[in-house]
């Protein structure tokens, strides 16, 4: 008898920006491959990102995201996981919590996006720390880069490398936020490494540092998100996350602009799974 599975539906709130290969650009295209259903609610639409390119073109509107979600509500579509990246403004952080509301029985990732390279992003108004610490307390899971993970914890962005005892650590103090996360970027000799913590602890140790990119972050968020929802552990999601992540830096031409973001598109095939 022919029997159907209908996708695992994930709310993915984040901006659109058009050029530089970073948020729903990104996360849509490997959720989709991953076999997921992901319904976009762009926080703002973007012509490029916001990471050296010049300023954008932009494109909000405040009450969209809270129109959009009442009438998701109202065609009784459900959510089994809502994923949230880069929010313009608290406001749209209200619309996460308002989509929280709706759908309390979804798993809920907060990526914490507010900066890089220790320093919080320009463009993001001073008191969102407090704001995106917020939604991080009501997460299942926040998956913050090393920067971020000091803003989260209020201090400052410590200079040079850790050992993986102080990486283990940083993970684990994130969990008087949330019951899960994992910190990505931590300096950690010629390397990169991510460390998580919550029903397990770990740290992987994973990329030479030789090269950065802008959106990699939402490339490993979105296949964190992939994997913990086709019912992963964390630990294997961060592997996974981070090998993709690996792959598509190697598979960039190193006469590539940066600013345009890892060429991941022809590595998309990897993450179908097959049934038939
Ligand atoms: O990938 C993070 C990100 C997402 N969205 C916008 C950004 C950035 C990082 O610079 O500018 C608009």
């Amino acid at each position: 008898m022919l029997t159907y599975s209908e996708p695992k539906r994930i709310l993915c709130i984040h901006d659109l920006s058009g050029a530089g290969r970073c948020s729903l650009c990104v996360i849509l295209p490997v959720l989709a491959a991953m076999g997921h259903q992901p319904v976009a609610l762009p926080t703002a639409v973007l012509s490029t990102h916001t990471g050296g390119l010049g300023e954008p073109a932009r494109m909000e509107s405040p009450a969209y995201g809270a129109a959009a979600l009442t009438q998701y509500q109202k065609i009784g579509l459900s959510f089994d996981c809502i994923y949230s990246g880069y929010l313009a403004t608290a406001q749209q952080a209200e619309t996460v919590e308002l989509a929280y509301q709706l759908w309390p029985d979804a798993y809920k990732i907060v990526d914490p996006v507010m900066g890089d390279n220790g320093k919080p992003y320009a463009s993001l108004p001073q008191d969102f720390p407090a704001v995106i610490g917020r939604l991080c307390r009501q997460a299942n899971l926040i998956s913050p880069n090393f920067t971020e993970a000091h803003l989260l914890l209020g201090r400052p962005c410590p200079a040079g490398d850790l050992d993986e005892a102080s990486a283990a650590a940083l993970a684990e103090e994130l969990l008087a936020i949330a019951p899960a996360a994992v910190v990505t970027g931590i300096p950690m000799d010629k390397y990169i490494a991510c460390a998580g913590a919550g029903p397990e602890q770990f740290v992987q140790k994973k990329l030479h540092l030789s090269r950065s990119f802008p959106g990699t972050g939402d490339l490993f968020g979105a296949l964190v998100t992939g994997m913990l929802t086709r019912g992963n552990a964390l630990s294997a999601a961060a592997d996974a996350g981070a090998e993709f992540v690996a792959a598509a830096i190697r598979n960039t031409s190193p006469e590539a602009d940066p600013r345009l973001g890892v060429w991941f598109e022809p590595l998309l095939g990897r993450l179908v799974q097959h049934n038939d």
